[in-house]
């Protein structure tokens, strides 16, 4: 799938940090390299710097994570490919991008799957939320814990949206994954795939009339300054992934092996601690601000246009499996 052997440079470029192997790190030689694309202060970042501290502390600085964060290291679809390389150790990214390498994957991020928030952590706490995680060994990447992401919203830069007729024509930025197009298709927008790092521009040029994310994002990216009304659609709770290459991950010890697992298990709680302040806090700063909160969304008509999405993405067994399985952890929820 990558032309690895096609474009040398780039393959110059990818082994380059191979050369300095995670082997060496044994000699103190360097610390696992990981990525993110949001800045330094946000959830994600803090919870890789809680694996590294953890680390730091229960191997004697022997393991430690260095984080490039703020997409220092390229958007998300670009770090995912760099780190089946083995060029990263280490990324955090979104489930979204992660859905045209990794099938199973999907199944999280499909449009309204989760009725609430507790739904969707039960979910990535389960055994079918495990399996997603392990689907991804055969594509390079060996998914060691997810991080929430609360609820995904549409906001956009000209007019409250409460309806899928308010949807018609706007052109609306989503993440690379045909997920993502197929939902904004079926409700008449328009979907424009645009890197993270630079959807904030393209708002600004009006290339976007809007996007969609969760409070934070909305909130860190300044996407808020431009769109100003933001629809509580909720229509994706699909979580974050954090993950290691296998390449790197074939050169490790057991016991480095089972450092990095428990330490990333162990950030869990301590991210999900930080993420519901921090949802809370955006939400508050950004009502502060002045932004146009519409609540009153009629989100069951957009649910009920998803059927097509669904139909298109659920078409094998496996994934029917484990639709339902996701599905009747919601049960309780009502
Ligand atoms: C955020 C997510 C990022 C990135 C971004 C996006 O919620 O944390 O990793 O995927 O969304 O929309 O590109």
């Amino acid at each position: 799938m990558f032309a690895r052997e096609a474009n040398p440079s780039r393959r110059k470029f990818l082994l380059a940090p191979l050369l300095l192997s995670a082997c060496d790190r044994r000699d103190g030689a360097r610390p696992l390299f990981a990525s993110d694309t949001h800045p330094e202060g946000y959830p994600t970042v803090q919870a890789v710097q809680a694996i590294d501290r953890l680390l730091d502390e229960r191997t004697n600085g022997e393991m430690r994570i260095r984080v490039y964060a703020g997409s220092q290291m390229g958007a998300e679809r670009d770090t995912i490919e760099i780190t089946i390389f083995g060029g990263l150790d280490l990324i955090r990214v979104n489930l979204g991008p992660l859905n045209s390498i990794i099938p199973e994957s999907m199944a999280m991020v499909l449009p309204f799957i989760f009725r609430s928030i507790e739904h969707s952590r039960r979910v990535f706490d389960s055994d079918a939320g495990r399996s997603i995680l392990d689907a991804m060994t055969p594509h390079g990447l060996k998914g060691l814990c997810y991080y929430d992401s609360g609820a995904r919203s549409v906001y956009n830069t000209q007019r409250p949206v409460r309806t899928p007729d308010d949807m018609q024509g706007l052109k609306i930025r989503v993440q690379n994954s045909d997920i993502y197009v197929a939902m904004m298709q079926a409700l008449g927008a328009n979907a424009t795939p645009v890197p993270y790092p630079e959807v904030y521009q393209a708002l600004v040029q009006g290339v976007v009339d809007g996007a969609e994310n969760n409070w934070p994002s909305y909130e860190q990216s300044r996407h808020y300054e431009v769109a100003r009304h933001y629809s509580l659609t909720r229509h994706v709770m699909g979580p974050e992934v954090f993950a290691v290459s296998t390449r790197s991950w074939e050169k490790m010890t057991n016991e480095e092996r089972d450092y990095l697992s428990e330490a990333a298990v162990d950030s869990v709680p301590i991210m999900r601690e930080i993420w519901d302040e921090r949802v809370d806090g955006a939400r508050e700063r950004l009502l502060a601000d002045g932004i146009n909160l519409v609540e009153d969304v009629d989100t069951e008509a957009f649910a009920s246009m998803m059927g097509p999405v669904w139909e298109r993405f659920v078409t094998t067994p496996a994934m029917e499996d484990l639709v339902t399985s996701i599905q009747a952890m919601g049960e309780a929820d009502g």
